[in-house]
């Protein structure tokens, strides 16, 4: 394929001295450090053995070392898997081994984890602050085929199996590009990264620092206060958002409006509800509602800036280079969302590539008469928690393997906090007692926390199908129907 030169080779040249990177605690990195650094980490990881093609895994949480590190990997040609920091160490295992991966990189508070899941797999683990950062010069990739795989990323797209998407250089670049294009670049532009790293919606913001030469601010955790005073003191233009952290920034805002100088709200990851909305424009937030997923590696239609208002409730219209079907009918009408795009994953890792010219996302929505997206619902049973997706098969299966469980359900119910959370429905063999706690500690070391459900319905049986499919949106009038 199409081969360009490192994006961050191009900015330390370009923009050497121009911030790259500040951590929320104003430590401050240049472009031109920020090559020296992420390739002194990639002669590092040569002299431990990774080469071109190498699949490493990354454990940790927003740490000051991770950007250096991500960008190493493409120095080092590796094929980087990033791994949710909430999931437990069964939950981990399952992915590198899936994956193949033969390093693993943690954070040092997440170096116990990053051993009990790879204890039985072929892989050598060192913390990030392990890598030789004294490693002579060595041969780096300084160019990237537009073809070649980046990154991997777990999801469980429509069918409930995890699997990896793979994203290419190409993926990533397009994606870059495509975002600029709809919300336009500005010089004083600084987009502020509170999203974990290891979503593609917080990496994606690592890919536009490099790809457009603009300043990140990097933070740990997600804290309003600091995200208050990041805007309102030192300049941030832009924040990617879920609902969640969106609700929590205008609680903590008050009665006050954003600066002038700020410019983007890009929200997405999730359903948002039309209320919050509203509150975000009475206070003149400007809000870009927008619509992707892992497959289209971040945005793939966004609202933009001169419709905001006027289309408020909708996720836009598909970016430049993208292409957006409803498959349904006529206007209005609501139907599957199908997309196509360089941005589009073109594969999952070990799978069979599909055929068809357009992605089929799962969700559903309808366009309008000038062509702008509202997502409705999911064709797949995904639930949404925080930003965080809880697929409900691989919920059911562990419940289902507790003593005494016959067969379980599990469906989304409404959560102020978190949107949408788990709730299980269960058919308990006779005589069995039904011990909640029980079944917590059970689920502790084999489900993340987001996954749990938050409570628990004994059933007499499942409400399933002609087909005997069980039909997971029945299962909350299940619960109604019983108590009368
Ligand atoms: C909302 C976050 C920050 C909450 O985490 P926080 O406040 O740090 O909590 P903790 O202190 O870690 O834990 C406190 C308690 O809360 C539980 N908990 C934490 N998170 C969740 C959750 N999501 N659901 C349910 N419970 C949760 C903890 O377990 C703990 O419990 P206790 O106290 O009982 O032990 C955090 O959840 C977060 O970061 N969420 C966002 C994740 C994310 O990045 N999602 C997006 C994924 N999708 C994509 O990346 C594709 C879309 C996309 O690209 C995009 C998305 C958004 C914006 C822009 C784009 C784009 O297209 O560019
Ligand atoms: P992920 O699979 O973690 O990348 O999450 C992407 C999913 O979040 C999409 O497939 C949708 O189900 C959902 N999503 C993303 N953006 C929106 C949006 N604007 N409105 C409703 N749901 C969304
Ligand atoms: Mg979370
Ligand atoms: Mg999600």
């Amino acid at each position: 394929g199409e081969k360009i030169p490192h994006w961050l080779d191009k900015q330390a040249e370009t923009n050497p001295n121009k911030t790259a990177i500040r951590q929320s605690d104003g430590e401050i990195v240049t472009f031109k450090e920020l090559r020296n650094e992420s390739r002194q980490i990639a002669y590092g990881l040569r002299g431990l053995g990774v080469r071109k093609g190498t699949h490493i895994a990354l454990l940790a949480e927003n740490h000051k070392e991770v950007p250096a590190f991500i960008h190493a990997s493409s120095y080092a040609g590796a094929v980087l898997v990033l791994l949710n920091t909430r999931l437990t160490p069964a939950e981990l295992a399952f992915q590198l081994e899936d994956a193949e991966v033969q390093f693993l990189f943690t954070s040092n508070s997440l170096k116990g984890r990053g051993e009990e899941a790879s204890q039985h797999l072929p892989i050598r683990q060192y913390s990030l602050e392990e890598i030789p950062r004294d490693a002579g010069e060595s041969d780096v990739e300084e160019e990237f085929d537009l073809d070649d795989v980046y990154t991997m990323m777990y999801t469980s797209g429509t069918t409930g199996n995890p699997k990896a998407v793979m994203h290419t250089y190409g993926n990533h670049w397009h994606s870059a590009i495509s975002s600029a294009l709809n919300m336009g670049l500005h010089e004083e532009d600084q987009w502020l990264v509170c999203l974990p790293l290891f979503h593609v919606g917080g990496f994606s913001i690592l890919m536009k620092s490099v790809v457009y030469g603009m300043t990140i601010e990097y933070m740990g955790t997600f804290d309003e206060k600091i995200i208050q005073e990041a805007i309102f003191e030192r300049g941030i233009t832009h924040v990617s958002v879920v609902t969640v952290m969106l609700r929590r920034l205008l609680d903590h805002l008050g009665e006050a409006s954003y600066p002038e100088h700020f410019r983007c709200m890009l929200l997405g990851g999730g359903p948002v509800p039309k209320p919050l909305l509203e509150r975000a424009a009475e206070r003149r937030i400007p809000v870009f509602q927008t619509y992707g997923m892992t497959e289209t590696s971040s945005q793939i239609a966004t609202l933009d800036p001169s419709s905001a208002l006027r289309k408020l409730g909708s996720a836009g219209r598909p970016l430049s280079t993208a292409q957006l079907l409803v498959d349904a009918e006529k206007e209005y009408e609501v139907g599957e969302i199908l997309v196509r795009g360089p941005m589009v994953s073109k594969k999952y890792y070990n799978r069979e590539a599909s055929d068809e010219a357009f992605f089929r996302t799962g969700d559903l929505g309808y366009k309008d008469e000038e062509g702008f997206l509202y997502v409705v619902d999911r064709v797949k049973d995904v639930i949404i928690s925080g930003g965080e997706n809880v697929y409900p098969a691989e919920i059911e299966s562990v419940l289902s393997s507790f003593p005494g469980v016959i067969e379980a359900g599990v469906t989304g119910i409404a959560n102020e906090k978190w949107g949408e959370v788990p709730a299980a429905f269960l058919v308990l063999e006779e005589h069995t007692l039904w011990n909640q706690e029980e079944m917590e500690r059970f689920l502790e070391d084999k489900l993340a926390k987001y996954k749990r459900p938050h409570v628990y319905h004994i059933v007499p049986e499942l409400p399933r199908n002609a087909s005997n499919k069980l039909v997971r949106r029945r299962l909350p009038s299940l619960v109604e129907e019983h108590k009368d």
